[in-house]
């Protein structure tokens, strides 16, 4: 944080309208102040550093949003322009279960691009591991492979075992990390295993929206100990790419971006263009082709969606 600007108070997440704010050692309830209320739902998010003001009858309210670091966003289901899911993290550590489900190794790359875009680290959690051998013949980290060919840390872990929590425990020291991924790989067992007594605080959240913890709709952070946050966020079953122009998705890739000026034409596609360097590479087994399978899935989303945006009279 920059000297002389007000850092603020940490919003852990929003429950029904209400703002849980870490303040000081205290958790304020707080409302946003009417201004900020115009906006869109995701004016002010799970991390967002906010200034709060206390009023007389004991209640407080949010006065003001301080510029994001970070931001983690996806495209929304419905509708145009993105949707912020959480701010001002560190890091985004992709959670997988080993089996149950089953990996899908397309939503583990656009999970991780996602990431890129949204210039945060990502790692990538393999859990259920105690399920291999027997629900999964083989290498049960065969899946993840190609991730971490392109340079991602995979790092195995069960909930039901404890294997590999400690170290995940001390990946996420100090800094500010969400877990992200499918429904059912086992996040929020995870945070339970990670963060003492977040169990109570998942238990009294459900009671006071009457929802079961499983239908979270908005990113939660719970502080863990040596001054680290960890975030639950909604299954990110639907993870659409924020609206980047063509040329911007390779640069998502850390295996292709050494690559990416030896192609012959600056605005390479990276599809049939000659001179191409990402195809030479590929063709040389240097690229992991499902990763760049992933890629071109990737690019003609974006490209349809740009091109029906157009259609739309954008
Ligand atoms: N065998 C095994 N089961 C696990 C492990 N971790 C979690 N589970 C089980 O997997 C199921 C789903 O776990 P959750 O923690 O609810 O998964 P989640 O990712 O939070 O799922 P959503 O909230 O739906 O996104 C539960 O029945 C857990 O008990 C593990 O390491 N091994
Ligand atoms: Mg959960
Ligand atoms: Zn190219």
């Amino acid at each position: 944080m920059s000297e002389g600007r007000p850092t603020g108070d940490r919003v852990l997440g929003v429950i029904a309208g209400t703002y849980l704010v870490e303040h000081g050692a205290e958790r304020l309830e707080c409302v946003l102040a009417g201004r900020l209320r115009q906006g869109p739902r995701d004016r002010v998010v799970a991390g967002d550093r906010v200034l709060v003001e206390r009023l007389e009858d004991g209640s407080a309210r949010i006065v003001e949003r301080l510029p994001r670091r970070s931001r983690l966003a996806r495209h929304p289901s419905h509708g145009r322009g993105i949707q912020v899911i959480a701010a001002n993290l560190d890091r985004v550590a992709v959670v997988f279960a080993a089996a149950r489900p089953d990996p899908d190794t397309n939503l583990l790359d656009r999970l991780l691009v996602l990431a890129e875009l949204s210039d945060l680290e990502a790692l990538v959690v393999v859990n259920k591991m105690d399920l291999a051998p027997e629900a999964v013949p083989g290498d049960p980290l065969a899946p993840f492979e190609p991730a971490r060919g392109a340079g991602y840390e995979i790092r195995p872990a069960s909930v039901r075992t404890g294997a590999g929590l400690r170290e995940l425990a001390a990946a996420i020291a100090g800094r500010v990390t969400v877990l992200a991924g499918p429904s059912g790989t086992g996040k929020s067992s995870l945070l339970n295993a990670l963060v003492p007594e977040v169990e109570l605080r998942v238990g009294s959240v459900s009671e006071r929206t009457g929802r079961g913890r499983h239908t979270t709709v908005a990113a939660h952070l719970y502080p863990a100990p040596g001054g680290s946050y960890l975030g639950d966020t909604p299954g990110l079953q639907y993870a659409g790419l924020p609206d980047v122009p063509a040329p911007a998705l390779s640069h998502a890739f850390p295996e292709l971006r050494p690559l990416l000026h030896e192609c012959r034409f600056g605005d390479c596609l990276h599809r049939s263009e000659p001179g191409c360097a990402v195809r030479r590479a590929v063709d040389r087994g240097q690229v992991v082709d499902s990763r760049y399978r992933s890629y071109l899935t990737l690019l003609a989303e974006l490209e349809e969606r740009a091109a029906a945006g157009r259609g739309r009279g954008r």
